[in-house]
């Protein structure tokens, strides 16, 4: 029997609750109640589309209160977990919704996860099932996902969506199928609702230590980050949501994304890659009206849009861009070429959300990453010994409010560092707050590369490459990078006696040992020594100028 969650969340404190509930942030309604409620609202409009599949809501609705009675027929109950792997289509959309439903807490991995991930999501969240593609980009999902199972300590389901369903697989398109009665399901699952206070869904954390940590939201929380996220980028029941990030990621899940346009009664668009030929196509067939993406794919959206013209995005009024620094230069070609108003978005899935508004001048759009949505979030910028820095002056972000939860789940050692005694979240983000309170993020104190909005812990690739060669010592750094922003660059000590790893063979022994690509170191410099710090710790900030000073000279 898995633990309760409630067991390892880190409530807020009474006082706090108390203001958020009365203030209107917290509604003590369950996210499925407000999903159920916004079908009510319009039940013949169209909620979802992939493809040629277009639901109603009251199809989506039905959809996904049958699959939420077959999940609980299946033995699973609510407050089970269930580890969400799933490529963008209609099938994530009715999972989520469902688990939402039935008190199901879905863990959001990524469809780039492989088995050290899954492993280590499956173990820590103690899952009693999972769901995958049977095949993506020629990996074998369901193999694996029944590979897990003998690790598991009780039932495992594995869920399949997908043609090719193996035995002792469920057929998750198949459990979806609407039931005889939906007056009966609906009936049924409003008795088992979970509360407004209860965990809704577990997030990953971007990660700064060895492996991720988990995010519980609950209802109340993330209900108010999806509804007030759709009030700041003015998505409501005429807009038309283009999903093409991993669903699973905080930002096209709710900073509005899906579940904040659902909650609207507006219209989700599932598309599996961002990629400009299909993207555009599909902005222009289904008059999208929203859309998030990172840097990386705005940038390759402009350059395409440069060359084949933007007439395809007339509908398309706001463009959000987030999860990793928005170069100054991109910004300003936004509304020029591409026609729409950019919205940048500096969030973590730990909570606090910044937008630039929509109705802000066009340089606090193009040159700050915006401003905390909700007038409770607390913001502080603070120097090594958590005193507050000169306004002005750039400064380490703590944060606090009613979307950002007080720690990690089963994490009680980890939190002591991530958190301060008083519960702020330390972001690691070095940020400055220009006169009329906006955040422009300048850097990080934290020990992360961020490839493209994909964040990889330094700590968890060094622990792998130690693990796996015969390294003396090894380093890992983030490495600019012209479309990306950074990959990630290994500076590496060979073992006394023995060559210096290649960087083919550590990339092949990481993949061997089951970790997501975008994790693979993409460089390698083989050094005699590392430099130290004077407290003789590796000293990242000299590896880093040492990489960026190679970079320009053209001699990586
Ligand atoms: C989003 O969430 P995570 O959890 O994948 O990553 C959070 C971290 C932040 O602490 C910051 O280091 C970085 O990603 N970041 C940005 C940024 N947005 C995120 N750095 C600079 N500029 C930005 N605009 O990445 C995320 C979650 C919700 C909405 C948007 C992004």
């Amino acid at each position: 029997m898995a633990a309760p969650i409630s067991e390892g969340t880190v409530p807020w404190p009474k006082a706090d609750a108390d203001r958020y509930t009365t203030a209107g942030y917290w509604a003590g309604r369950p996210l499925g109640d407000l999903l159920r409620e916004s079908a009510d609202r319009t039940p013949d409009a169209t909620a979802l589309v992939d493809g040629h599949l277009r639901l109603t809501y009251a199809e989506l609705a039905a959809r996904a209160d049958s699959l939420a009675l077959r999940l609980l027929g299946l033995g699973l109950v609510p407050g089970d977990r269930i580890v969400v792997q799933l490529a963008n289509g209609w099938e994530f959309t009715v999972l989520t919704w469902a688990c939402l439903r039935a008190g199901i807490v879905p863990v959001m991995a990524l469809p780039a996860h492989r088995r050290l991930e899954l492993a280590y999501l499956a173990a820590h969240s103690e899952a009693a099932a999972i769901a995958v593609p049977d095949r993506l980009r020629d990996f074998d999902h369901q193999a694996l996902a029944h590979e897990l199972g003998k690790e598991a300590p009780g039932p495992w389901h594995v869920l399949v969506a997908g043609d090719d369903i193996a035995p002792g697989s469920l057929d998750l398109r198949a459990l979806c199928t609407p039931g005889a009665d939906p007056a009966a399901d609906r009936a049924g699952l409003d008795a088992l609702a979970p509360a407004g206070r209860d965990v809704a869904v577990f997030l990953l954390s971007g990660g700064t230590t060895g492996l991720p940590k988990l995010i519980a939201r609950t209802h109340d929380d993330y209900a108010y980050n999806a509804r007030a996220s759709a009030e700041a980028s003015a998505v409501d029941h005429e807009a038309v949501y283009l999903v093409s990030l991993p669903a699973g990621h905080n930002f096209p899940l709710a900073c509005p994304g899906i579940l904040g346009t659902l909650l609207a009664g507006g219209q989700v668009v599932m598309l599996p890659s961002p990629e400009p030929v299909r993207a555009f196509a599909t902005i222009a067939a289904e008059g999208v009206t929203h859309t998030a993406v990172v840097p990386a794919v705005a940038g390759r959206w402009l350059e395409h849009a440069e060359q084949h013209g933007a007439e395809q995005l007339g509908s398309l009024r706001v463009l959000q861009v987030g999860g990793s620094r928005l170069a100054d230069e991109l910004a300003r070609r936004v509304r020029p070429v591409l026609g729409t108003t950019l919205q940048q978005v500096f969030g973590m899935a730990e909570g606090l959300l910044n937008f630039t508004r929509l109705d802000d001048p066009e340089e606090v759009i193009c040159a700050t990453q915006g401003r905390p949505m909700c007038r409770d979030d607390e913001v502080r910028l603070v120097d090594e010994l958590d005193q507050d820095v000169p306004e002005g002056e750039p400064g380490s972000l703590l944060t606090r409010g009613p979307y950002t939860p007080r720690g990690y789940y089963r994490a009680a050692e980890h939190n002591k560092r991530a958190f301060t005694e008083d519960g702020w979240y330390r972001s690691g983000d070095i940020c400055r707050r220009t006169p009329e309170g906006n955040l422009v993020v300048e850097g990080r104190d934290k020990d992360m590369i961020n490839r493209g909005g994909e964040k990889v812990s330094a700590e968890e690739v060094e622990n792998l490459v130690y693990e796996l060669t015969d390294v003396g010592q090894v380093a890992a750094v983030a490495m600019p990078d012209a479309t990306l922003g950074e990959r990630v660059c290994l500076y590496v000590v060979a073992a006394p006696g023995r060559p210096a790893p290649t960087l083919e063979a550590i990339r092949a022994a990481m993949e061997k040992a089951g970790v997501a690509r975008f994790k693979l170191p993409e460089h390698l410099v083989a050094v005699e020594e590392l430099a130290a710090t004077k407290v003789g710790k590796i000293d990242k900030k000299a590896l880093r100028a040492d990489i960026a000073a190679r970079i320009g000279n053209g001699t990586p």
